[in-house]
């Protein structure tokens, strides 16, 4: 039997088609867009039987005993457990004490909103996404600018402009509709520290210091204003604050910005006539961009220049998502009106998007820690590895060990369950229906559906929810037996049914593709303009314009300390055998640690007397890792690369033991999880 469903091992969140004979898993194949085009593998999905089947999967609920080993529970001992800590820790220190902290790996389904809707009718307002990491601090960007996060039409595009993005690792889908364009004439712009494939078969490759991508944007806008490459009349009538744009880039022109960002002025006047020149033009933005102290700034610098030229919501251009009419199912009107969440330090972000909710994971340390505001006492994990996967691991650790209860929701024993009080195993993206985020996004909508039965005892994350709010009295709020039921509900606004959706493979369209939808009504800004100059974030104390008030003055963490610790460290391009924590202990995968390594560029191999093979440590204030060295010109000199995602394996791969979670975006809270000072030396020959 052949199932059309989605494939949730990463978040790229590939249409797939999955073979299972009486319910036996046979195998599963991404769904090509250009079937008559070569194709780009996925060795996650290749090895997707050795994920689903893994013996190290959990199986049954798990509770720690006195002497921190654990035993096996029911599941009815271990929600009741939770439940119950769930409602003294209310009694004792009221209902904001507990908090749902969300990862990366279920949340683009509706656990999200299931998650929010139950502790909202609980009454506390810490459910916390990690967004700030992520792609929704660029979300906020986007939307203040225009409304809405655009997806870029590359397939379509004549020009691409890739910017601190890697789909040939991340998103093999997306990465397929840029190579059909290329083959079709497109031309590539890539702004990338590291040499990429994308860079390499660039027409201009920016190789930028990392973390200086808003006074790269900032310099192209000063340079588009001035040769009068922008599209005047959509300015004119499309957008606020052009002036104070054009007066505040003046002070980034190339010939100021660019010798500071290690590129050649006539490189970067060059990507700038082409993407101003060519329609239609995209920008495909990433990752590169968050987790930098600037992300906000730069990101929204960038949408400018989507603005600037008039590519929004064009044929290959930038489009404005059709969203999926759907119900809002998150309660946020159960929330007492006075209660305040742990990131009430960053209100922009809390509020600008009607359900992606608070998103600043660092907050959740903090609290734990210094008990600012207030102390969380009850944390409970869904599909998050945050030992691993948030900034300053040993700071993660203390604030774990001082918790006074940690729930986690997951597949396998990471590091961070090792750390809980009850462990909950929840089934894999194939064993449990559900409704994807990305794909009410914006049309066509298309269902996550369950291929193959749970494994062992699992059980999906919409039952683990489901099944403890009627345990803590908010059965009232749950009252679906069934996924689909779920599912129905809150689709119904859309006219649209789980039923339907299981007949349509390519999913269904809510209505049918629009161009320049904001010519009927306006961009969803104050203004219901774009707003190069944004009043919202000038009433909230941030700068109305980027870097309106000077470039930044410590892009990079610890570059005070520079003496100590020279080289610039970066979390470079993603291993496409890994996602995130993920995955190092599946021998297709990554048991033979290949691509666990730092890149160093020959030169710095040189200086620090280091070969190939070498064991290196690799240290900065907040801790060290090793791993051994690549010598290779993927990086420039001065710069390393440290291979992400291995900090499960092993504590001495950990990334995060090296980054700072102390200084953040004031808009989004985004630590700098990609680019600090360092230093390195050589611990043993290879
Ligand atoms: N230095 C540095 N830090 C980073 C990054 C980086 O590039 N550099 N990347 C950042 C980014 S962008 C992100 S999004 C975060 C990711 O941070 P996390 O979300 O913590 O990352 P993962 O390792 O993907 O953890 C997902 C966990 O969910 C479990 N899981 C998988 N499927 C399911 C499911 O259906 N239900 C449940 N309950 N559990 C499931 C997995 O077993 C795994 O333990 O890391 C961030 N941290
Ligand atoms: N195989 C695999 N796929 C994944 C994941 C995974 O871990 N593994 N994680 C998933 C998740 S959670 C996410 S968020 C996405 C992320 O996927 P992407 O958005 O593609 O992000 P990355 O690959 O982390 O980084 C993109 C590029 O940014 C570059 N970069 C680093 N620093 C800078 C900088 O300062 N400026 C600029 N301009 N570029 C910089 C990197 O070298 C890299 O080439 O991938 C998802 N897909
Ligand atoms: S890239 Fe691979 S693992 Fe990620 S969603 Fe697509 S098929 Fe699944
Ligand atoms: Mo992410």
């Amino acid at each position: 039997m052949k199932t059309h469903t989605i494939c949730r091992l990463c978040s790229a969140c590939c249409p797939v088609e999955v073979e299972t004979e009486k319910g036996k898993w046979i195998k599963a194949t991404r769904k090509y867009r250009f079937p008559d085009e070569p194709h780009l593998g996925c060795p996650k999905l290749d090895a997707a039987a050795d994920i689903i089947f893994s013996p190290d999967r959990l199986s049954r609920p798990l509770i720690k005993k006195p002497d921190g080993s654990f035993r096996e529970a029911s599941w009815d001992e271990a929600l009741s457990a939770v439940a119950e800590r769930i409602l003294s820790s209310k009694r004792q220190y009221g209902a904001s004490s507990v908090c749902w902290l969300r990862g990366m790996a279920a949340d683009w389904g509706a656990p999200w909103d299931y998650a929010n809707r139950l502790m909202n009718a609980f009454g506390s307002p810490n459910c916390i996404g990690n967004g700030s990491v992520c792609f929704v601090g660029r979300d906020l960007a986007h939307t203040t600018v225009y409304g809405t996060m655009t997806l870029p039409d590359t397939a379509n595009s004549s020009c691409i402009f890739i910017w601190g993005k890697n789909d040939l690792d991340s998103a093999p889908g997306a990465a397929e509709n840029i190579l059909h364009a290329r083959r079709k004439g497109a031309k590539l712009i890539v702004v990338d520290p590291v040499k990429t494939p994308f860079a390499e078969m660039a027409d201009i490759w920016l190789r930028i210091k990392p973390a200086h991508d808003g006074l790269l944007a900032m310099a192209m806008i000063s340079e588009i204003i001035a040769q009068g490459w922008y599209d005047a009349a959509f300015v004119d009538r499309w957008t606020a604050g052009f002036e104070a744009l054009g007066k505040t880039a003046e002070r980034y022109s190339i010939a100021r910005v660019a010798p500071d960002l290690g590129l050649a002025p006539e490189q970067v006047s060059e990507a700038a006539r082409l993407y101003a020149t060519i329609r239609p033009a995209c920008i495909v933005d990433g990752n590169g961009l968050d987790m930098q102290l600037q992300s906000f700034e730069a990101t929204r610098a960038v949408a400018m220049l989507r603005a600037l030229t008039g590519n929004l919501d064009a044929r290959g251009g930038d489009i404005l998502p059709q969203k999926v009419p759907c119900r809002n199912i998150q309660l946020q009107d159960r929330l007492p009106a006075d209660a305040v969440p742990i990131t009430a330090d960053y209100p922009l972000f809390n509020r600008f998007h009607a359900t992606w909710g608070r998103q600043v994971q660092s907050c959740v340390i903090d609290a734990i820690l210094d008990e600012k505001p207030y102390p969380i006492k009850t944390l409970m994990i869904q599909s998050g590895n945050p030992l691993v996967t948030f900034m300053d691991a040993g700071r993660v650790q203390k604030a774990f060990e001082k918790l006074e209860y940690l729930v986690v929701i997951d597949m396998f024993m990471t590091q961070t369950a090792k750390m809980a009080d009850v462990i909950l195993p929840a089934g894999s993206c194939f064993e449990h229906t559900q409704l994807n985020r990305a794909f009410i996004r914006s049309s066509p909508v298309r269902i996550q559906q369950q291929v193959i039965p749970a494994v062992g005892e699992s059980r999906s994350n919409w039952q683990i929810v489901f099944d403890l709010a009627r345990r803590i009295g908010l059965g009232q709020e749950f009252p679906w037996q069934t996924a689909e039921e779920a599912i129905d509900y809150q689709l119904e606004p859309s006219g649209i049914t789980c039923a339907m959706l299981r007949d349509e493979p390519d999913g269904i369209m809510a209505e049918p593709v629009r161009y320049r939808k904001f010519e009927e009504s306006g961009f969803a800004t104050p203004t219901g303009k774009i707003e190069f100059f944004s009043e919202s974030l000038k009433a909230y104390g941030y700068d109305p314009v980027p870097y309106i008030n000077g470039p930044p003055a410590c892009p990079i963490s610890f570059l005070d300390r520079k003496d100590h610790y020279p080289l610039v460290g970066i979390s470079g391009a993603r291993n496409n055998r890994l996602v995130n924590s993920q995955f190092t202990g599946i021998a297709a995968l990554g048991q033979n640690e290949s691509g666990c390594a730092i890149d160093i560029h020959p030169k710095d191999a040189e200086k620090y007397g280091i070969a190939a093979g070498d064991r290196v440590r690799v240290e900065t204030p907040r801790g060290a890792v090793q791993m051994k060295a690549k010598i290779s010109d993927v990086v420039g000199p001065g710069i390393i690369r440290i291979a992400w995602g291995w900090g499960e394996r092993s504590a001495d791969y950990n990334f995060n033991r090296l980054t700072d979670d102390e200084r953040r975006n004031p808009v989004t809270g985004a630590p700098s999880g990609r680019s600090f000072m360092c230093r390195i030396e050589k611990i043993e020959a290879g």
